[in-house]
């Protein structure tokens, strides 16, 4: 059985060999570069496929994504859609956006880039008074497994927590607003809001103008989700007028982000490199292997793109 791998590049190949050594002996693993018969390639683990290519794998049984977003994959207009697009979600994943996401909500509840800034010039500035976690109401955009996992982290340190999502969700503890009708309540009792949405149709540019004018004045915005779905000049805009205190991007339209990017320079605002949650390769060969064993034996795998919904 054959496992085609993109991710990572080749100077990656040799440690997803030696991890699936481990976790699935049997695996005959092969890089994106290698020479292989297309024929013989059962699985792919793929990042950004190459345009065109998982259509040559005439015998492909199950697309895996090296990440738990599938937008990458879904970007090549051959990609063979009868074929399942396992996302990849673990336990790690999960704990490591978490963590992001607490992180981030402490920095900006504390204001540490502002402190950060201050130390680069020798400024000793002293802030009129300190929030902590019980006075920052964090709404987060998409409850699924990331978002829940990121809530409840939330909810344990203090913070109170509510949450968006496309359908009614009944998770207990954890207010929650479902679809466009509830989206403006959502937001007018959010003072720093998390988007950890999927990239699809509906929620592209959902971080504009007019979602951010929803928002109290002087919330502040943590996007762990897709940079399609931020407008960034009315991100910017809205720091530069005062509505937004202050924002925390990790994804970008364009990564990585061009230098010439203001985001990059600008005081309200922290970048991070796509880092919130990548799962080692130990990891995602345990996962990976757990998978194809299961898909040998016929059984229905977890978190399996839908199509329908788009994510
Ligand atoms: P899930 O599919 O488990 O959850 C998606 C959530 O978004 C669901 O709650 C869903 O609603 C909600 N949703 C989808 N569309 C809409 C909509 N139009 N309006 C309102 N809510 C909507 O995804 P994950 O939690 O596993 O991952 C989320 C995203 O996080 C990934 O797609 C990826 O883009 C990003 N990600 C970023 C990483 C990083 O390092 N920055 C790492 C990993 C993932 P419902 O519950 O009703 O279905
Ligand atoms: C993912 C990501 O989708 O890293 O896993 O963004």
């Amino acid at each position: 059985m054959r496992l085609i791998i993109n991710s990572g590049g080749p100077q990656a190949i040799d440690e997803w060999r030696a991890q699936f050594r481990v976790f699935a002996p049997e695996l005959d693993v092969a890089g994106w570069q290698e020479d292989v018969d297309p024929s013989s390639v059962d699985y792919a683990l793929v990042w950004a496929p190459d345009a065109g290519r998982l259509a040559t794998f005439p015998n492909l049984k199950l697309i895996i994504s090296a990440g738990a977003g599938v937008d990458h994959i879904l970007a090549d207009p051959t990609l063979p859609r009868h074929l399942p697009i396992a996302r990849m979600v673990t336990a790690r994943t999960q704990t490591e956006m978490a963590e992001f996401v607490l992180t981030s909500a402490l920095m900006i509840t504390r204001g540490v880039k502002r402190i950060v800034d201050n130390q680069s010039r020798r400024h000793w500035e002293i802030f009129d008074s300190l929030r902590v976690a019980a006075d920052v109401r964090v709404g987060i955009m998409g409850l699924g497994h990331l978002g829940v996992a990121s809530a409840q982290l939330l909810s344990r340190v203090g913070f109170p927590v509510s949450g968006w999502s496309r359908g009614a969700s009944t998770l207990p503890g954890l207010p929650s607003y479902a679809g466009q009708e509830q989206f403006g309540d959502f937001l007018a009792n959010t003072d720093l809001l998390v988007c950890l949405l999927p990239a699809t149709d509906s929620t592209r540019g959902i971080l504009n103008r007019d979602t951010l004018s929803r928002l109290p004045k002087g919330a502040s915005l943590i996007n762990a989700g897709r940079g399609s779905h931020m407008v960034t000049q009315d991100i910017l805009d809205a720091l530069d007028s005062g509505h937004l205190d202050q924002a925390i991007l990790d994804v970008f339209e364009q990564e990585p982000l061009p230098p010439e990017s203001p985001l990059w320079s600008h005081p309200g605002v922290i970048v991070t490199p796509h880092c919130a949650a990548i799962p080692d390769r130990k990891e995602r060969a345990r996962h990976t292997a757990l998978l194809i064993a299961a898909n040998e034996r016929g059984e229905a795998l977890p978190n399996i793109y839908d199509p329908q919904r788009g994510y």
